[in-house]
């Protein structure tokens, strides 16, 4: 876990107590990304694109033509568009705020704008400022209301970044010029023209000189004393880091800081885009966000009506219900003692007690817990009707909790343990627990890597859409990953490794009771898991694994996690 003493905790705390309250004990809001390109759904020309819809027109997309594309403003026309529906289906998914695209890289304005008429008012059928009303229905519906604004891209504007270098009369045009001419009076219209607003999100800041971002960042605090602004504004100008695009860290994070992700693959409406997140995966990613420390910003993309499509509405609703069953394990709640997803699920925290999210539910009657050393007054399943006591046994430094067979709550049922001391004294070691009735994914970023690298990495599979992982590679002489576990049973338990590289490898894997398992897997460039053989533990207890490459490329083998999986067997 991240520690952070000093002036910066001081200032974390003043901003947790100011104006990060809303950000930081809401822990849930609604991003929305919605311009000309939600009316192109991903298609120019008769020809589909994949990937993220709201970078259709660049270069590496569809690569259309400035004024082409300006043009399909006088398309333009969402009359379905409700701002009352969408806040309150905010409101309903249990979201506290909503974050929307006031100008993304294209650079057509979503509201009225004085500085250019290339805007929903001026420029469209349409002839109305939807932010303007969306910002009013947060409002009378107590939520709270931002803007994400495209600083440093803009496609259509002369000067702006990536966008033409010459203007209509075929002047050159500098960034400087977009800057003040488009960038500095549009920031001020969305910070005067829409009351007291509670982020200004800015974006992808690429190599914008300091001193634009240290006036622009000026700006917005002046004008609008309260609003957040997260990282990506640039060079450390933001009041809380907002992480990779969907991007759930694996350890914990202290400070204020957001995951932004999307419910399905691309943030703007494409036409064949159905891969939306169900419910389930929805309260997955937010639990282990907030259980990481951080919250959660859950994009959804209007489509050329200006509706959110079915699918998402109905989701997010049951998202909603389920939250308003467990409003406290997620609103204000504290992050994981353990510092990292368990087998089973996450835990948030509050006060006195700690909140089991349960994801997957043990099929044989028990929950196990590792490293709980503080006492427990009770345990309880939340929100279920009659009996709900749990009860528990200590098994060494394991609590093993006695639960009913089916999961109580067929999305994510949750199981407070209340303890007798408050969770800032709580008593627990940090050792990976290996769980004897679940499958146990042990990533890297929990092991320590000694003589190879161990790295972040993110990639796209579809264009836009980011995947990351942490993972070692660059394997050296005597390279190997070590973890430090906390076996509750002995026993044979399956070994997989999840890895990429190419063709073959070796791996070898041992434990500190000197059992070893090595053997030949093929690879690809995709991560996946490779069966490697039997693991054994002859004790219970704290032990150690560790694997090295044995045979295959040592720079690009990259290894991400390893799989360790229970062998029932009678007697052991
Ligand atoms: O380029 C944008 C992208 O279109 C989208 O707006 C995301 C949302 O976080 N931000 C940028 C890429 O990180």
């Amino acid at each position: 876990m991240d520690q952070m003493w000093g002036e910066e905790q001081l200032k974390i705390d003043a901003l947790k107590n100011g104006k990060g309250k809303l950000f930081d004990e809401g822990n849930f809001g609604m991003f929305i990304h919605w311009g000309l390109y939600s009316n192109l759904a991903g298609v120019w020309d008769g020809k589909t694109y994949y990937g993220i819809g709201e970078w259709l027109m660049s270069p590496r997309v569809a690569n259309i033509p400035p004024k082409e594309y300006m043009a399909v403003a006088k398309q333009f026309n969402p009359i379905k568009f409700n701002a009352r529906e969408i806040a309150k289906l905010a409101k309903d998914a249990g979201m506290k705020y909503i974050i929307i695209t006031s100008k993304h890289h294209e650079g057509f304005a979503m509201f009225e704008s004085k500085v250019s008429d290339f805007n929903i008012v001026d420029a469209t059928p349409f002839a109305r400022d939807p932010l303007h009303e969306l910002s009013a229905a947060c409002r009378e519906l107590g939520l709270g209301f931002g803007f994400y604004y495209s600083h440093f891209q803009d496609w259509t504007a002369p000067g702006g970044g990536r966008g033409p270098k010459i203007d209509d009369e075929g002047n050159k045009v500098y960034f400087e010029d977009y800057f003040y001419q488009k960038c500095m009076p549009q920031v001020k219209e969305i910070c005067t023209n829409y009351g007291q607003i509670d982020f200004v999100w800015f974006d992808t800041p690429g190599k914008m000189p300091k001193k634009y971002i240290v006036e622009l960042a000026d700006m917005v605090r002046k004008l609008q004393p309260k609003a957040m602004m997260c990282s990506r504004i640039g060079h450390g100008m933001g009041d809380y880091i907002s992480k990779g695009d969907m991007e759930v860290p694996l350890k914990n994070i202290d400070g204020l800081w957001e995951t932004a992700d999307t419910i399905n693959d691309s943030w703007s409406f494409v036409w064949y885009d159905k891969n939306f997140k169900s419910p389930k995966e929805i309260l997955k990613k937010l639990i282990s966000t907030v259980a990481r420390g951080g919250s959660y910003l859950l994009n959804v993309g209007p489509d050329p009506n200006g509706e959110v499509p079915l699918i998402g509405k109905t989701f997010l609703r049951e998202v909603g219900q389920w939250i308003e069953k467990y409003p406290r394990v997620i609103y204000a709640a504290g992050s994981s003692p353990w510092g990292y997803q368990l087998p089973w699920g996450d835990i948030t925290t509050k006060e006195k007690s700690l909140f089991l999210h349960v994801f997957d539910w043990p099929q044989d009657g028990k929950l196990y817990l590792p490293n709980l050393e503080s006492d427990i007054e009770s345990a309880s399943i939340l929100n279920t009707l009659g009996l709900n006591r749990v009860s528990y046994n200590k098994v060494k430094d394991w609590i093993v909790f006695n639960i009913p067979k089916k999961a109580p709550d067929n999305l994510v049922s949750v199981i407070e343990v209340k303890l007798e001391e408050n969770i800032s004294s709580l008593k627990m070691n940090s050792d990976i627990g290996l769980h004897p009735n679940m499958e146990n994914i042990i990533p890297i970023a929990l092991g320590k890597a000694e003589n190879a690298e161990e790295k972040q990495i993110r990639w796209m599979e579809k264009f836009g859409e980011w995947k990351h992982a942490n993972q070692v590679s660059n394997w050296g002489k005597n390279g190997k990953i070590t973890w430090e576990i906390n076996v509750q049973k002995l026993g044979y338990y399956y070994l997989d490794l999840c890895y990429s590289g190419e063709n073959r490898l070796v791996w070898k894997t041992v434990t500190d009771e000197g059992i070893s398992v090595q053997n030949q897997q093929g690879a690809t460039h995709k991560y996946a898991y490779y069966n490697m053989g039997i693991l054994e533990f002859k004790t219970p207890g704290k032990h150690t694994i560790t694997t090295s490459l044995v045979e295959g490329n040592r720079q690009s083998s990259s290894l991400k996690s390893i799989r360790i999986r229970p062998i029932n067997i009678s007697g052991k």
